[in-house]
């Protein structure tokens, strides 16, 4: 009988585990990855008697991995806000689920541990670009505005640091970083204590979203914006925050943001506008390897010979 730790390796899993491991320590082994490496569940190896904890992936990308480790007779705790479909009825199976596009998992942990770690949460929202959400809870905690933005930039670095192609992309891997966060009540006592952590974090951003910003679009108009980023490491690590930041920059436009990948086919990062956040996940799912929310979703594979197909679909789905 083991703890398993399942999450999404950015900033949204990373603060909802942190919540529920500080109310409740577990000696887990960890199963995480990078941002986009969603279907983990079937990684882990459960066997009978297993704890388990699901955080910030898809439920129906992880069906069959949930029901084989509830036939082997696990138990298993699943928070998430993205697509999940039909959920099992199991006596080992509690799911704390809600795929509103103003929430997501470090919301929904905080709100079922009744509030205890809310500065947590606050990170995590901000990593998912839900300002708005995260900027409320600011505000019922009377939190000034210098401390919500140093929460906005960790949630931002952290974010960023579990996009890429694979572990060797980021600064640090997503286990790295629990492992130096979790033990901090606030994400305030960890920026202060940590060593270099948070530095290296911010200038990896900084210089990163620079190179981004000198590419030109390759479509934009008033409603869409489409940018195809090169196959370096930086424009791996940088793409989904720079699509959050061209975003809230034009928030009546939906941006597609593509990296090339050796073999031909694109990492793509949709986000719809934030004025209305829809249509994200319906078009990506067109895609084989398509998936996410309806205001943020991506293709992980998109093949070459289906860019212009792509671009006509997501022109098409904004008009
Ligand atoms: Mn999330």
């Amino acid at each position: 009988m083991s703890n398993i730790d399942i999450f999404n390796g950015d900033a949204d899993g990373l603060c909802a585990l942190i919540q529920l491991r500080l109310v409740e320590p577990r000696d887990s082994a960890l199963i995480t990855g990078v941002k986009r490496d969603i279907a983990l569940v079937a990684k882990a190896n459960i066997a009978s008697g297993d704890r388990v904890t699901v955080l910030d992936i898809s439920f129906d990308m992880n069906r069959e991995g949930v029901m084989a480790a509830l036939d082997a007779g696990a138990e298993i705790f699943y928070v998430d806000h993205h697509f999940a479909g039909d959920l099992p009825q199991h006596d080992a199976f509690m799911a704390v689920i809600d795929a509103d596009s103003n929430i997501c998992t470090s919301l929904l942990v905080n709100q079922h541990l009744k509030n205890q770690y809310p500065e947590w949460a606050m990170t995590g929202a901000f990593g998912d670009n839900l300002n708005t959400s995260a900027r409320q809870l600011a505000r019922d905690l009377q939190l000034s505005e210098e401390r919500t933005s140093l929460l906005e930039k960790l949630g931002t670095y952290l974010n960023y640091n579990g996009y890429g192609a694979s572990i060797a992309d980021l600064h640090f891997s997503p286990g790295e970083l629990f492992e130096l966060m979790h033990s901090y009540p606030t994400p305030f006592d960890f920026v202060e204590d940590d060593a270099g952590v948070f530095a290296k974090l911010e200038s990896g951003y900084c210089d990163d979203m620079a190179a981004a910003a000198a590419l030109k679009p390759t479509h934009a108009s008033k409603t869409t914006a489409v940018f195809i980023l090169p196959d370096e490491t930086w424009a791996r690590r940088v793409s989904g925050v720079y699509s959050n930041d061209l975003a809230n920059a034009s928030p009546e436009r939906a941006h597609a943001v593509l990296t090339e990948r050796p073999d031909g086919t694109y990492l793509v990062s949709v986000r719809a506008p934030l004025d209305n956040k829809q249509g994200a996940d319906a078009l990506c799912r067109k895609f084989s390897t398509g998936g996410g929310r309806a205001a943020a979703a991506g293709i992980n594979a998109l093949p070459g010979d289906q860019l212009q197909a792509f671009i006509d679909l997501f022109v098409a789905s904004y008009p």
